[in-house]
């Protein structure tokens, strides 16, 4: 019958939903996390997965498997590659470490089942219940931030968005992380010392923007299997405005799409996140339409075409 109506509702860049959990296979998964109890400031990324959802339209692969042609590359990326929106993780408001433990399974039933995983949360405090799933490997984790994210502890909260590195750091599993982005005038310094102390390796935004991303990066070695995870505030906020937490200075999307591309040339990426997208916060979905071609740029550069 051929009616003019189309169907279906926005998954991410168009991918098949997951409508049975049964059949989940395949090469990328999106998982939603929307999460933002941990917010120390402005809350409403827990709106990100539905905005990104909505902004990843835009960039939906018509189907036929060809991918998408990165015009300024001269490059095809994930052609032939399947994808599936597996949906939300069901977060229990209030209840923190519950949340944490359904983010966990649900991240670990998602990559069981498929080749690579990504998680959109969501305010950064997952980011430790995410990293946690894969503890039986030996990871690098590589964060793009404006911010540390390294409290141990403040008025007693150990798991707010601003200690998540601080308890990622300190899984057994967790051998090295790199802080690349990082900025802004620090009221408490102990974080920035203990990053130091324990072998952070720590690349500022100031220099990326004044010495561009390559040369900035040239000591930036992660080794063994990698977990990067991105802060969408990392970016200028005159270039995305649209997070909880807006700081000064920062670098704008070529720079990030560049220093990404030399993480995935450099080391085997096992997943990522892309958190603090808040829609509540954004003009015109500009900063979500970043946050998703950023999505496509670094799955592109990690999982090769199929020819
Ligand atoms: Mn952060």
């Amino acid at each position: 019958m051929s009616v003019p109506i189309r169907r279906g509702w926005p998954t991410f860049f168009g991918a098949r939903p997951a409508d049975d959990l049964e059949d989940v296979r395949a090469d990328v998964a999106f998982l939603g996390v929307p999460f933002d109890q941990a917010t120390n400031d402005r809350p409403g990324a827990r709106f990100g997965p539905l905005a990104l959802r909505e902004a990843s339209m835009r960039l939906r692969s018509a189907g036929d498997g060809e991918g998408w042609l990165d015009a300024e590359r001269g490059e095809r990326i994930l052609r032939g590659v399947s994808m599936l929106d597996i949906g939300d993780v069901d977060i229990r408001t209030v209840e923190l470490q519950e949340s944490f433990d359904r983010i966990t399974e649900a991240a670990a039933f998602v990559r069981s089942r498929c080749r690579f995983p990504v998680f959109a949360g969501g305010d950064h405090a997952i980011t430790f219940p995410l990293v946690r799933t894969f503890q039986d490997r030996s990871l690098t984790v590589v964060q793009f931030d404006a911010h540390q994210d390294y409290t141990d502890e403040r008025f007693g909260q150990r798991f707010s968005h601003d200690n998540q590195m601080r308890r990622v750091s300190e899984l057994p599993c967790v051998k090295q992380v790199i802080q690349i982005g990082l900025r802004g005038a620090l009221e408490h310094t102990e974080p920035w010392e203990a990053a130091r102390r324990d072998g952070v390796d720590i690349v500022t935004s100031e220099r990326i923007v004044s010495e561009g991303a390559e040369r900035a990066l040239a000591d930036v070695r992660p080794s063994g299997d990698t977990y990067v995870t991105i802060d969408i505030d990392v970016l200028d906020p005159a270039v995305a405005a649209g997070t909880g937490f807006p700081e000064p200075g920062g670098i704008g999307y070529y720079q990030l799409k560049q220093a990404l591309l030399l993480v995935a040339e450099r080391t085997s990426i096992i997943a990522f996140d892309i958190c603090e997208m808040n829609p509540t916060y954004d003009s015109g979905a500009v900063t979500a339409r970043i946050a998703a071609r950023l999505m496509l740029d670094l799955l592109g550069a990690i999982i090769p075409s199929r020819e």
